[in-house]
Parts: C-alpha cells; sequence; structure tokens
C-alpha cells in the first residue's frame, strides 16, 4: 500500500460551471431534438423528402463538387448516404450545444441559431425538384419550435442558476454547491429570484428532448407507412413477356468456385443513386409523360405500359463510377415495353438529338436519341429478373439502353421523357462535368483467386468476367508477373449486351509473391488500355490486377 495524500477536492467554482456548460448544452440539444421532432411529425404531411434532415442532405448531395462526390462514392462506396447522414446529425449536435451555450447567455441569439436553422431547411425543401410551397412547412415548424424550447428551457436555466446563487439558510444541501458571486456572469442580467429548482429545469430539459425524439422517430415511423408502396408492389401481376427469352445456357459461366453468378440476383445488384429516401411511387398513380421535340405527345399510365407488347432483355448494367475490378456493374434479365416504339409512335422531330429522362425525385438522365433508335433493345422496364422492380432500383418503371452506363441510360423512378438537344439541356451528371454520351469503356476484372490469396503450387484456376456492353467480348488475356500473355477461355456467349466470364488454368510453379493481369478485346478489335484513368469523367480504363501467394 502506498500512503499517497488524498487529492484536493476541485474547487467548487469550477466544478458548477462545468455543470453549468454541461446544463446548458443540454439545452441546445434538447431543443434540437424537439424542432427535429416537429419537423418529422409536420412531413407526416408533406412527405419524408421535406423532412428538414432529409431535405438539407438532399441538397447537400446536389451541392457537393464532383471531387468530394467521387471521393466519398469511393471511400464509403454504398454507404456513402450513411455517412453523409451521419455527419449531418454530428453537426447539428455540436451546433445545438453551441446554441445552448449561447442562449444561456444571450436568449435571442439562441433563438436565432434556431431560426436559421429552420430558414436552411427550408430553402432546401423549397430548392428541390419539383417542391411544393408546402414543403418548406417542416423546416419552418422546427425553427419555431426550436426557437421557443430554447427560450423556454434557457429562462428556465438562467432562473435555476440565480435561484442557487442566493442561497437562502438551510436550503442548500449536503454536498451542493453554492455558486459565489464572481462566477456569476457579468452581462446576465440577474432574473427575479424565484423558485424555479434544478429539479425543475433538468425534468423540462429532459422532457423536452425524450418529447422530441419520440416525436421524430414516431413522425418518421408514420410517414414511411403512409408513403409506403410494398403492397402495391406485390399486387403487380406481371404479364408474360410476349416473346419470351429462353433460359441463358448453363455454358455461360464458367463454373468455377468463387466466380460470381452469371445472373446477378437482386438482392446482390448494386445500387447507385443520389436519392437519401426511395422515391414512392403508387403504380396507380404513375404516369409516364413523352413530350418535347415529337409530333403527338403521349401519357401512360402504368396498366397502359403493362399492355403494351413486353420483351425481355439480358442486360450488364454498370455504373461510370466503378474503379478498375469495381463492384458496380451487374446483369438481369429486365422485362418492359419497347421504348424505342414508343418513340415512334409519339413521331420523333427532325433535329431532336438526346432523350432526357426524369425521375420523380428529379434526377435528370440524357442518352443520344440516335442509339436509342438505332436497332438496338431499349426498354421502359418494369420488372428484373422476374420480379417488379425492387424500391431501391426504380420502381415502377426505369429506363435501359444497352451501351450506356447507368448515369446517361438508366432512369429511375422514371416519370417523364423529353426528346430534346443536346445544346437545348445538360442532364445533372454533364451538369457536373461528366462525359455527356457515357458509352461503356470495355472493362474485365479477376474474381479467382481472391487478392492476396495462397494458393498451392500446380493448376491454379483464375477466373472473372468482362463487358464491353452492346460491343461484346472478343478475347480476355491473362499474364503473370509481365510474362507473355496468355488466352483465357470465353464461357458461351450470350450476345452483345451482356458480359462474359472467362478462365484461365495458371500453371503456377514457383512458390512465392505473383501478380496477375488481364485485359479484354472488345467486339471491334479494340483492346482494353493499359494507361490508368479515373472514373471521371467518361469511366476508369486500366488493367485489372491481382495478387497471389503461391505456397
Ligand atoms: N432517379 C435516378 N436514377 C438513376 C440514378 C439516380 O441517382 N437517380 N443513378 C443512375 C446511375 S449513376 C446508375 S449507375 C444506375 C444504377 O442503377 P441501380 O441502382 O439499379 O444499379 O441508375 C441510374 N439511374
Ligand atoms: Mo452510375
Amino acid at each position: 500500500m502506498t500512503d499517497e495524500p488524498t487529492p484536493p477536492a476541485a474547487p467548487p467554482g469550477r466544478r458548477h460551471r462545468l455543470l453549468r456548460t454541461a446544463g446548458a448544452a443540454a439545452v441546445g440539444l434538447a431543443s434540437a431534438a424537439a424542432a427535429l421532432g416537429a419537423g418529422e411529425l409536420v412531413a407526416y404531411a408533406t412527405g419524408a423528402p421535406t423532412a428538414p434532415v432529409i431535405a438539407v442532405g438532399s441538397a447537400a448531395i446536389d451541392l457537393t463538387p464532383t471531387p468530394l462526390k467521387e471521393y466519398a462514392v469511393r471511400t464509403f462506396g454504398t454507404h456513402d448516404k450513411a455517412v453523409l447522414l451521419g455527419g449531418i446529425y454530428l453537426t447539428m449536435t455540436l451546433l445545438a450545444a453551441l446554441a445552448g451555450l449561447l442562449a444561456v447567455r444571450r436568449p435571442l441569439a439562441g433563438a436565432a441559431v434556431f431560426g436559421a436553422f429552420g430558414a436552411l431547411g427550408a430553402w432546401a425543401a423549397l430548392s428541390r425538384p419539383g417542391a411544393a410551397a408546402a414543403d418548406c412547412a417542416p423546416s419552418i415548424v422546427a425553427g419555431l419550435v426550436g426557437a421557443t424550447a430554447v427560450l423556454l428551457l434557457a429562462r428556465l436555466w438562467r432562473r435555476a442558476l440565480s435561484t442557487a446563487a442566493t442561497p437562502r439558510p438551510g436550503t442548500a444541501e449536503v454536498g451542493e454547491t453554492v455558486e459565489r458571486p464572481e462566477d456569476t456572469e457579468a452581462e446576465v442580467p440577474s432574473p427575479p429570484v424565484g423558485l424555479t429548482s434544478r429539479r425543475t429545469v433538468l425534468a423540462a430539459t429532459a422532457g423536452t428532448f425524450t418529447a422530441g425524439a419520440l416525436a421524430g422517430l414516431g413522425g418518421r415511423a408514420l410517414t414511411d407507412r403512409r408513403y409506403d408502396v410494398t403492397a402495391a408492389r406485390d399486387a403487380v401481376r406481371l404479364p408474360a413477356p410476349a416473346a419470351p427469352l429462353p433460359p441463358l445456357p448453363v455454358a455461360v459461366h464458367p463454373n468455377v468456385p468463387g466466380l460470381s453468378p452469371f445472373t446477378t440476383p437482386n438482392a446482390d445488384f448494386y445500387r447507385v443513386d443520389t436519392a437519401l429516401t426511395i422515391p414512392k411511387i403508387d403504380p396507380r398513380d404513375w404516369t409516364l409523360r413523352v413530350h418535347g421535340l415529337v409530333d403527338r405527345p403521349q401519357l401512360l399510365t402504368f396498366d397502359e405500359l403493362l399492355r403494351e407488347p413486353l420483351e425481355e432483355l439480358d442486360h450488364t448494367l454498370s455504373c461510370v463510377s466503378n474503379e478498375v475490378g469495381g463492384p458496380y456493374v451487374g446483369t438481369t434479365r429486365w422485362l418492359g415495353a419497347a421504348l424505342p416504339a414508343l418513340l415512334r409512335r409519339a413521331g420523333v422531330r427532325a433535329g431532336a438529338d438526346q432523350l432526357v429522362g426524369r425521375s420523380k425525385d428529379g434526377m435528370t438522365i440524357g442518352t443520344p436519341l440516335e442509339s436509342v433508335l438505332d436497332g438496338r433493345r431499349a426498354l421502359l422496364a418494369v420488372a428484373m429478373n422476374g420480379e417488379a422492380l425492387p424500391l431501391a432500383h426504380g420502381f415502377p418503371c426505369r429506363s435501359v439502353v444497352p451501351g450506356f452506363y447507368g448515369y446517361t441510360s438508366a432512369t429511375k423512378w422514371l416519370v417523364d421523357l423529353e426528346v430534346t438537344t443536346f445544346a437545348a439541356f445538360d442532364p445533372y451528371w454533364v451538369r457536373r462535368g461528366w462525359d455527356r454520351t457515357g458509352a461503356v469503356r470495355t472493362a474485365s476484372r479477376i474474381e479467382v483467386p481472391a487478392p492476396f490469396a495462397k494458393v498451392p503450387a500446380g493448376g491454379v484456376d483464375v477466373a472473372g468476367t468482362a463487358w464491353a456492353t452492346h460491343r461484346g467480348i472478343a478475347a480476355v488475356e491473362v499474364r503473370v508477373d509481365e510474362g507473355p500473355w496468355q488466352q483465357a477461355e470465353l464461357a458461351a456467349d450470350a450476345g452483345p449486351d451482356l458480359w462474359r466470364q472467362w478462365s484461365y488454368r495458371w500453371p503456377a510453379a514457383t512458390p512465392g509473391t505473383h501478380r496477375i493481369e488481364v485485359r479484354a478485346t472488345d467486339a471491334t478489335g479494340a483492346v482494353q488500355p493499359e494507361s490508368r484513368a479515373a472514373p471521371f469523367p467518361a469511366g476508369a480504363t486500366g488493367w485489372h490486377s491481382t495478387v497471389v501467394t503461391v505456397t
């Protein structure tokens, strides 16, 4: 046992100041909870995208400069939205605490912070494409509730402090600090001594916080339920295709363990979009407007769309943001109405060269019109892999045009098609510097062996996928440690709109670390270039490689 002296107790003044700071921060946090809770409740009437945090987050996504957005997609992948929302909540927590500190000294200034927040949210909600005037209501109510809460709580707080600062004989409990006059902030005018106890103000602060949190969670749950369309999706009866495709031949897959399946299950299909909340569209309310440079504008309901002769299309969709070797690519069997037939019915006028799809949430995606009409199979898709489109993949209808990255062809939650010109309109991503054509670049990736795998010497199965959507893959080559290129064996060809899987049996003789590289040749004879390009602005280039250890 050491004989240490007991440390001196913290001077009562400092402990008191600490408590006072924490309390003031709590006043700010409770007011913020009340504000957000009120906002979520009002969003029940105006829809989930109008809730303050979602509105601000959506505006933030649209305002994020392209390099930062690329960084976020690269670093956080499909978790980028969770990271953004987490960042917003964290920032708001800090600012709310600061607003509380401000409010106990200058109540009106604290209230003004909440007013400013409300105004920011209102502006964000009104700036969303297709916003209605009422969409600012959740944020305005949130601002007012936050400002009121902080005024009331700060007042209680100041009363409690001044009560404590003026001890009456016998009122201080054992161990309770009695504030000395020099601790009182000079700028705080002493309100009249009331009977407000610390217990009252703590209860009021905690109560406000709890009520706000419950209102927020409850409001969000109610809103989700009110706009839920899963039942409507389950009720969709998909008509049989007019000309069904035969099943894909088994031989499209080299049957190497660990290689991804040829057709991507819906649940594993990559998701890339800017939607913080998935647009909820009831097919009974859905219409598709076709207009612009056409002779006969069209308006289709979902029932009318389903009465069109439906076609199946096996197709590999990929994202321009996919890095070399990356996961943002998938293959599916779409079902939908022929897009070229619909455009012909509308009567495309001479001079038009761009087809712009608009989504319910205001995304705009532009495709070269001549490609849509050049004989390729382009669809207004309603199903993937025999199921109505999953909500995250565009229910009830999206466009699909083989040969183009998603950002120039595959509008999810599609509600409007405009025939126009490239000169007249820049879609969302083009305005942010991306290539306006967005044709898929040839890509290939090694999936087996896994990176840094340890493999026994002998015959090692190397396998992967390659795609040059709408051109098709003619060859895949593999080389080890920059030796001579070897032809990989291509699995069966299911058509140019699909990826092609490949395998190569590598006679791995030398133990140690080896680097395997892959490159593909598309059906035009163009070999994938070695030079690395980042996804921005027209898609990544370069050879994928993987490092393995032979034991
Ligand atoms: N409404 C809407 N449609 C969209 C997008 C979007 O952000 N909003 N992203 C596009 C992009 S960049 C890609 S790669 C594909 C991805 O489709 P998926 O999420 O079904 O895989 O959708 C496209 N369609
Ligand atoms: Mo994309």
